[in-house]
């Protein structure tokens, strides 16, 4: 299990490698009609998305490396469940966690391989906070925002 996971880390890594960088879809590249240029604003990541809780059952699918969703939203406090569907003949997860590039996570779901699998995890309640999900097999492909309010 260890050994699988240090496998798709590093074939994650490998592949990014190739991938020459995914911000080809960010949503303010080419938006600024503006004179200034490069405003290096801390307050919100760039394309970040924001949705709102609708219950505790959430769902989302992975298909060719990349998610249905670009925003998960769970109400805070509460236990939830993650239908996840994965339609690709590749090993992907769901993980929740602060922020892109840390190392705790709030959730890690067991890996399942498609296509047309699916299981249906179980979190434990999150408290208020607007955070990071990711596949951890690819994290810079397949990932979004995670709001728990
Ligand atoms: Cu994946």
């Amino acid at each position: 299990m260890k050994k699988l996971v240090a496998v798709a880390a590093l074939l994650a890594m490998v592949l990014v490698g190739c991938g020459g960088g995914s911000d080809d879809a960010d949503p303010l590249a080419g938006g600024n009609a503006g004179d200034g240029g490069h405003t290096h604003s801390d307050d919100a990541p760039a394309g970040a998305a924001t949705c709102s809780p609708s219950g505790t059952s959430l769902s989302i699918t992975a298909k060719d490396i990349q998610y249905d969703k670009g925003c998960l939203a769970a109400p805070a406090g509460q236990a939830f469940t993650i239908k996840f569907d994965n339609n690709d003949a590749l090993p992907h997860n769901v993980t929740i966690q602060v922020s892109h590039t840390s190392t705790e996570s709030f959730f890690s779901g067991e890996q399942i391989t498609g296509p047309n699998k699916s299981v249906t995890y179980r979190v434990s309640s999150i408290a208020a906070g607007t955070y990071h999900f990711h596949c951890i097999v690819h994290p810079d492909q397949m990932n979004g925002t995670f709001v728990v309010k």
